[in-house]
């Protein structure tokens, strides 16, 4: 089976609906039924509606005990699908919203990333994000924690949420912080904004890489700067699917970028949400754009080259 490498899962969206009934229920916390289907799956209907589901489920992870099990049952997955390295983004500030200080959080998501190490050999690592339509104020205090704060395993800063709301220009504080200490940045942009999306980001913030990225395929002096500038993109098929940005896989500009010379990647965003996981995207990739086991060990190869993590380690990977 193919290796794989994962950059762009939120942790706090990598939890399963039968975790989530799990914590709720050994933390005594309400949970609305509203949350779930009849089937027992996530329920919601557009990305808003995503947004508050995912923040209703996110409230049940209430210590840094379940930050641990999050991570680790995450990562145990993703190994059962031969994945080596995951970068997951964690979010100080729905930790925040259940009470949780930003040290417990993250000492949570680091046992969890040590426990799976030792069973499965599989490495995680940490991005630390801010939610945009939580607005400035709060990206800035997340990025004074984040700088205030080194770990090991912590490899960069980003940027979820609606892109709609503000413009990136106001998240600039927060993200020359993090990079003018040395860490690496990504921002979601080309997702639900259009190219002019991107170009403010790649305008405005320190990034390196972009989350999602993949409406670059309505411009392509831009594609073509990407393309130049070896900017990749952390592509999320399945996730532009559930969210209704394309109508189904073929008609997914993924085969598109990578043959624009793009630096591509496979990613599963939120799993549970969007009925995918990073093994069923590689899988799906490789169906519908008649990608070669080399075409996918090149996409592994373009993620962990790509990774904020240290050299020493991408050359372990690689
Ligand atoms: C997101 Cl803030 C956030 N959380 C989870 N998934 C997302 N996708 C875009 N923003
Ligand atoms: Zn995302």
């Amino acid at each position: 089976m193919v290796k794989k490498a994962e950059l762009h899962v939120h942790l706090e969206g990598t939890a399963t609906p039968a975790l989530v009934r799990k914590m709720a229920a050994q933390n005594g916390a309400p949970l609305d039924p509203k949350t779930f289907k009849s089937d027992g799956e996530f329920a919601w209907t557009d990305f808003w509606d995503f947004l508050r589901c995912y923040d209703k489920a996110a409230a049940t992870i209430l210590t840094k005990d379940d930050y641990r099990l999050v991570t680790y049952d995450y990562l145990a997955r993703c190994a059962q699908e031969e994945a080596i390295y995951v970068e997951m983004f964690s979010s100080p500030d729905h930790a925040a919203d259940v009470g949780m200080s930003y040290v417990e959080h993250l000492g949570g998501i680091a046992a969890g990333i040590d426990d799976a190490k030792k069973e499965f050999g599989i490495v995680g690592r940490i991005i630390v994000t801010c939610v945009r339509h939580f607005g400035p104020e709060r990206a800035l205090n997340v990025a004074q924690q984040f700088v205030a704060t080194p770990h090991p395993y912590v490899v960069g800063f980003g940027m979820g949420g609606d892109e709609a709301q503000f413009h990136p220009k106001d998240f600039a504080p927060a993200f020359n912080l993090a990079s003018e200490a040395g860490y690496k940045t990504t921002n979601h942009a080309g997702e639900f904004g259009g190219p002019e999306s991107i170009r403010a980001s790649l305008e405005n913030l320190p990034v390196s890489r972009l989350g999602h990225g993949v409406r670059a395929i309505e411009d392509s002096a831009l594609m073509t700067e990407l393309a130049d500038r070896g900017i990749p993109l952390e592509l999320s098929p399945g996730s532009n699917i559930a969210t209704g940005l394309y109508k189904d896989r073929r008609a997914h500009p993924f085969k598109a970028l990578m043959e624009a010379g793009c630096i591509v990647t496979l990613n599963s965003d939120d799993p549970p949400y969007f009925a995918t996981s990073i093994g069923h995207e590689y899988d799906e990739a490789a169906r519908n754009y008649r990608l070669s086991d080399t075409d996918l060990e090149n996409i592994t190869r373009n993620a962990i080259r790509a990774a904020f993590c240290d050299d020493a380690l991408k050359e372990e990977l690689l």
